[in-house]
C-alpha cells in the first residue's frame, strides 16, 4: 500500500458541539474517508497563523480538501452532498428546492441564530437582551416558514433517509431546545410538526448514533440533546 494510499480524504478542524457538529454527521454519511482534529480554542488556535490560512475569519468548521481548505459550514455540506451524492443531483428536478432551502437555512436560521448566541457582537453588551428578543423572534418565524414548507411539499430530499439537510436543521434544533423554557429563541422538536417527527427518526440513523458517541453526548441529540 502507499503511503497516499492512507491518507484521509478530508481533514475536518472540529470542536466539541460547535457548526462541526453538522459536518461530523455529514462525513459520516458519505462514507469517505476522513480524519478529525480538535481545535485548542482555549489555546487561541483559532487565532494561529496555520488556522487562518484555513479561515480567514478564524471560525469553526474548517476541512482541509483534495481540492483545498474549506469552510462556511453549507459550502462545505453542498460539497460533500455533490461529491458524495448526499442531496438531488444538479440535474434533478428537485434540486432547485434543496438548493433554495438549504440557503434559507443558512442566512436565516443559522445566521440568525448566531446573534442570539453572540448579541454582544451585535450591538453592544448594552443591547444584548433586544437583540435576543428580536432574533429570536425571528428565528421562531423563520422556523414556522420552514415547517410549513415542509408540510406542504414533503420534499423527499428531507425525510426519506439520512440527510445533510435534516442533519442541519436537526443541529440548530439542537442548540435551539438548549435555552430553557420561556426564552425568546428555545425551539424544540416538539414545537415544529412537520420538521420534528423527520428529526426524531434521523437521530435513530447510524451517523447521528456515531457522532453522539464521538462528542460523548446524549443519543437523543436532537429531540433531548442536553
Ligand atoms: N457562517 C459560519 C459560522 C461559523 C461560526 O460562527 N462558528 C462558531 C462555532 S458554532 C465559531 O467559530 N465561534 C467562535 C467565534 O466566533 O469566536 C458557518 O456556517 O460555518
Amino acid at each position: 500500500m502507499t503511503e497516499a494510499a492512507t491518507q484521509p480524504l478530508y481533514t475536518l478542524h472540529f470542536s466539541p458541539d460547535s457548526a462541526s457538529f453538522i459536518v461530523r454527521l455529514a462525513l459520516r454519511l458519505s462514507g469517505a474517508s476522513f480524519a478529525e482534529v480538535q481545535i485548542n480554542r482555549a489555546a487561541g488556535e483559532l487565532d494561529s497563523p496555520a488556522y487562518r490560512a484555513m479561515h480567514p475569519l478564524g471560525k469553526i468548521p474548517a476541512i482541509q480538501t483534495p481540492d483545498g481548505p474549506m469552510f462556511e459550514t453549507a459550502a462545505i455540506l453542498l460539497y460533500l452532498a455533490d461529491r458524495h451524492a448526499l442531496a438531488p443531483a444538479p440535474d434533478s428536478p428537485a434540486r432547485a428546492a434543496f438548493l433554495k432551502w438549504l440557503f434559507f437555512t443558512s442566512t436565516n436560521l443559522h445566521a440568525p441564530l448566531m446573534q442570539v448566541f453572540y448579541p454582544n457582537r451585535v450591538a453592544g453588551p448594552d443591547n444584548a437582551q433586544a437583540v435576543v428578543a428580536h432574533m429570536g423572534a425571528t428565528l421562531q418565524d423563520n422556523f414556522r416558514v420552514l415547517d410549513r414548507m415542509i408540510a406542504a411539499e414533503a420534499p423527499d430530499w428531507l425525510p426519506l433517509q439520512p440527510s445533510i439537510m435534516g442533519f442541519y436543521l436537526g443541529t440548530l434544533i439542537r442548540w435551539l431546545s438548549g435555552f430553557p423554557e420561556g426564552h425568546p429563541a428555545r425551539i424544540t422538536t416538539a414545537d415544529l410538526p412537520a420538521l420534528g417527527p423527520i428529526l426524531v427518526a434521523l437521530e435513530t440513523s447510524d451517523a447521528a448514533r456515531q457522532v453522539a458517541e464521538a462528542e460523548a453526548c446524549a443519543p437523543t441529540i436532537f429531540t433531548n440533546p442536553y
